[in-house]
């Protein structure tokens, strides 16, 4: 795999996942987060938004100077005071990343930035040649791009590329983008504004308010785009960002459809997502892909029947790639005499044929009022229905 073939991943769980309506993460929180980070092997982490809070300024710091592998980024606006305090929070990582942004739309600067297009170009222009003073890693974002004229979009990013900008991250800020117009823009910054520069990188940042933040950021790596912008458990403004373990676990999963790798260690995948969710209070819904629990689980007796025989029947990843445990079977209403026969046999009973079919039946009748049920319920139901046979038997033999 050539270095055009890897697909960076920039994990923003601490920016903007953390902007999410209702996260505070204490800076000992974001120090352990960006550890796990390091471990689960991101290529960039994007810390925080120091001039924002004092304790964001001091978790960007603290990971700055603490957490060893990754990129440290810090995201700055397009003015002199957010540059020069990124900067100081990020100075002594080892590889340090300013990351500016302004917006491009017309919504955007006549609403809220009241500029000009004019004014735009000069802002950006002046604020990627600061950053480069300090750092030679720095990215532009033109925000709302995809709500921006896309001839404006890429006069801006090649501005921002002529003065020093490595990486042009391409935000679909309200998640307003489907994958073909995505792929669509992504593909014209790459050819236009990247054209044949090693140097320089085109990325993904795509909000999931149309549930497709995940599609339209593979359309973006289809493009050509290599690097990917998302947060763990999808976590973020609004409806979140692209999560970063679909994207990862599709791009792996999916290699040759890509033809692009990722170099992210896929079994801390579990770990991340759950500390996360411990971290923040947001809970992982249990049908999330990848890490939700249910994402290996299999209750159906057909299922579990053709798992239990080869596991590729109906299982597209092996869960311990994920950081799962390789038990997936669940035992419930629609399980299988296999499955169960294969749990009994995990947690240690051994049972006569004629047993074996008075418990199944029995646990049948359990899982219709219960749902699923756990190792200790069906133990005992084992207990309850034996002792019961045992009873029986001592009564014949009585006779
Ligand atoms: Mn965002």
């Amino acid at each position: 795999m050539t270095s055009t073939d890897r697909v960076r991943i920039f994990d923003t769980t601490l920016r903007d996942g953390e902007q999410s309506p209702g996260i505070a993460l204490t800076p000992d929180q974001k120090v352990a987060i960006a550890h796990q980070l390091a471990r689960l092997g991101v290529d960039i982490i994007e810390a925080g938004f120091p001039v924002s809070s004092p304790g964001d300024f001091e978790a960007v710091q603290r990971i700055s100077r603490e957490v060893d592998g990754p990129v440290v980024a810090a995201l700055a606006r397009a003015n002199p005071v957010d540059i020069d305090t990124a900067w100081e929070a990020i100075k002594d990582a080892a590889s340090p990343r300013i990351h500016t942004f302004l917006a491009t739309s017309p919504i955007h600067m006549e609403h809220k930035l009241q500029m000009s297009e004019e004014e735009v170009l000069t802002a950006v222009k002046s604020s990627v040649a600061r950053a480069r003073e300090y750092t030679d890693d720095v990215e532009y974002s033109p925000e709302d791009a995809t709500r921006s004229d896309i001839e404006f979009v890429i006069a801006v990013c090649q501005a921002a590329v002529d003065a020093g900008a490595t990486t042009i991250n391409i935000p679909d800020t309200v998640g307003f983008a489907t994958p073909w117009d995505y792929g669509q823009m992504i593909s014209r910054i790459v050819t236009e504004v990247k054209g044949d520069r090693e140097d320089v990188f085109i990325s993904t940042h795509c909000h999931n308010d149309l549930g497709l933040a995940v599609a339209n950021s593979l359309a973006g790596v289809r493009a050509g785009a290599r690097q990917v912008e998302g947060a763990i458990n999808g976590i973020g403004e609004r409806a979140g960002n692209a999560s970063v373990e679909e994207v990862v676990m599709a791009i792996r999963t999916r290699t040759e459809a890509f033809g692009a790798d990722v170099g992210v260690n896929t079994s801390e995948l579990y770990a991340t997502s759950q500390m996360v969710s411990d971290y923040t209070g947001y809970p992982v819904q249990y049908n999330k892909a990848v890490v939700g629990r249910n994402a290996f689980a299999h209750e159906s007796g057909i299922h579990q029947h053709g798992v239990l025989r080869k596991r590729e029947t109906y299982e597209i990843m092996d869960p311990t790639a994920v950081g799962f445990s390789s038990n997936s079977l669940v035992i419930g209403k629609h399980s299988g005499r296999a499955a169960f026969k294969h749990t009994l046999a995990r947690i240690g009973v051994e049972l006569s044929d004629s047993d074996f079919d008075r418990v199944f039946n029995r646990m049948k009748q359990v899982a219709d009022q219960n749902g699923a049920l756990g190792d200790a319920r069906i133990r005992s139901i084992v207990e309850e229905v034996v002792s019961d046979s045992q009873v029986m038997q001592a009564i014949n033999q009585a006779f």
